[in-house]
């Protein structure tokens, strides 16, 4: 056999190994997780251990020939992933963000002033007239009633929310929480790392805040199972 030949062999065997998954294709593995090792602001416990995993069921598929059709279904989520030459490996995150504090006006005109205390012109609907005295009409979501006196909720923007009502000032809490699955197929054997980071910052004045980040990972290893065997709901 030319090298060509071996290198070819050597490339197959190791798709063999780690790769495999077509479209269409799915396996299934029951692995047991480590406690996490933490690191950063996690607010834990540092005395307390176990040496107790874990049980977990991942269900690895690929939905199509995309680089990006890799899915690892963890029982609790569904990562997308892609394919490596060491393996796969999976990401998602999650950005929740609450506002807190702030005053509350009414500013149709969203250029930051009330309306009934500080701005002298207010024209929402940017036809040059001011809204109070020279304007026929005002009715900037388009719903036939005018805004200023027939109109009991005005949203353009169709979240729901009264456009004309706005929150000044105020601070605005960020939490990120990125997790990261890296995943290793050696025939029936599966093991990988699970790892989280969930950070918290703040927008605004956020007096008294201060960024905390916490960094949570597993080592994890397993076998692949029978799924028709197994209520992978669990
Ligand atoms: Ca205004
Ligand atoms: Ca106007
Ligand atoms: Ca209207
Ligand atoms: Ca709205």
């Amino acid at each position: 056999m030319n090298k060509i030949g071996f290198v070819a062999l050597g490339a197959l065997a190791a798709c063999v190994a780690a790769c495999g998954l077509s479209a269409g294709d799915h396996a299934t593995y029951r692995v047991g997780l480590t406690e996490a090792d933490t690191s950063g602001d996690c607010n834990v416990d540092e005395d307390d251990s176990s040496t107790f995993r874990a049980g977990a069921t991942f269900v690895l598929y690929r939905s199509s020939s995309a680089e990006d059709a890799v899915f690892l279904d963890t029982g609790s989520a569904v990562l997308t992933g892609t394919e490596g030459d060491d393996g796969y490996t999976f990401q998602g995150e999650v950005i929740d963000q609450e506002s807190f504090g702030g005053q509350t006006i009414v500013d149709s005109d969203h250029d930051g002033l009330d309306d009934f205390g500080e701005d002298q012109m207010v024209d929402a609907d940017e036809d040059g007239l001011e809204d109070s005295f020279d304007d026929d009409l005002v009715d900037t979501d388009g719903d036939g009633f005018d805004d200023r006196f027939d109109d009991d909720i005005v949203d353009a923007d169709g979240d729901g929310e009264d456009d004309r009502i706005v929150t000044t000032g105020g601070d605005t809490l960020i939490s990120t929480t990125t997790v990261t699955v890296t995943l290793t197929i050696e025939g029936d054997l599966a093991e990988g790392t699970a790892k989280s980071v969930t950070s918290s910052t703040c927008e605004g004045d956020c007096q008294g805040f201060g960024a905390q980040q916490c960094t949570r990972t597993q080592t994890f290893e397993g076998v692949e199972i029978d799924a028709a065997a197994t209520d992978v709901s669990q």
